[in-house]
């Protein structure tokens, strides 16, 4: 593995657990930060054969993300720097979106702007109580420039997503369960449990089907692709895998299937 400056990786029993490291500025997204991210799902998690899955998470009990770098953002070149920027933010997020294992938010804190559309790249998030999500950029002059006003409307609905991102109010916990931005609300501190646990339960399925699921749902959101096609396409590989025969062949002799990912 590479070495992170801004992130701490921890291995539990298969899962990854994430942290973003810079609690002097609630975890606040920089170009290192973005850096890490790239390296760590572009070159040394496809790597990893044993994967069973990836848990994002911020540092301290404070933060999740508390957005983009406003103070590394200003200093910039305006010419390129933002450019660059945003390049790169695009492409991690779309990384981790399009990741072939599950990635899980454990949202122990402030998710807001850059952190609230990191959260939202994730297959699911996780609430801590003290969860705060929120798009605050219209306070800023800006909008959501890392596929916030794309994502949050998928997920919370377009009338509910103009609200929260024209007056950058925050979203609790609770109200993020309430309207599916967030998959589960816990106690603060066990985040991280709770999205390892469904981890390990997605880990005893057979690998293929969980990988070509997430491609299909993902399409589903695609504009470009007909989901449709590619749910179908996605079956029909999935019919010849070894798997598949292994999981019927496990039901039929009422037995735990044995899936080996091929
Ligand atoms: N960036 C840099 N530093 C941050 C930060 C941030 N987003 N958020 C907090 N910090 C720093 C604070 O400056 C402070 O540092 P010191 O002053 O102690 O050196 C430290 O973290 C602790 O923060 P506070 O003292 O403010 O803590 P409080 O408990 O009083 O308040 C807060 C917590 C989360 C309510 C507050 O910190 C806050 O409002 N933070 C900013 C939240 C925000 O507006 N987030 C959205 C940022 S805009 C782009 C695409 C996308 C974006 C940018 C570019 N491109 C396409 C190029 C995204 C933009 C955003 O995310």
């Amino acid at each position: 593995m590479s070495d992170y400056k801004s992130l701490l990786l921890e291995d539990q029993d298969g899962v990854l657990i994430v942290t973003i490291n810079r609690p002097e500025a609630l975890n606040a997204l920089n170009n290192d930060v973005f850096v890490n991210l790239q390296i760590l799902f572009a070159e040394d998690l496809p790597k990893r054969t044993d994967l069973k899955g990836v848990v994002i998470t911020g540092a301290g009990e404070k933060a999740f993300v508390a957005g983009a770098d406003i103070k590394e953002f200003l200093s910039l070149p305006s010419d390129t720097g933002g450019f660059d920027l945003s390049k790169r933010g695009h492409e991690v997020f779309f990384m981790i979106e399009q990741f072939h294992k599950l990635v899980i938010a454990a949202v122990n804190g402030f998710a807001l702007g850059g952190g609230c559309e990191l959260a939202m790249a994730c297959h699911m998030r996780i609430a801590g109580a003290k969860a705060r999500f929120g798009q605050p950029e219209v306070n800023l002059g800006l909008i959501p420039g890392y596929g916030g006003t794309q994502r949050l409307p998928k997920l919370i609905g377009r009338g509910r997503a103009m609200e929260y991102t024209l007056t950058g109010d925050m979203i609790s916990a609770d109200e993020a369960y309430r309207i599916g931005l967030a998959n589960h609300v816990v106690e603060a501190g066990e985040e991280v449990n709770k999205a390892v646990e469904i981890i390990q339960k997605i880990a005893t399925k057979a690998p293929l089907a969980v990988a070509k699921s997430i491609d299909a749902i993902n399409a589903s959101e695609d504009e470009s692709i007909n989901g449709y096609h590619v749910e179908v396409n996605a079956f029909k590989q999935l019919t010849l895998s070894e798997d598949f025969k292994e999981g019927a062949a496990a039901f039929i002799e009422k037995r735990k299937a044995n899936f080996k990912g091929k």
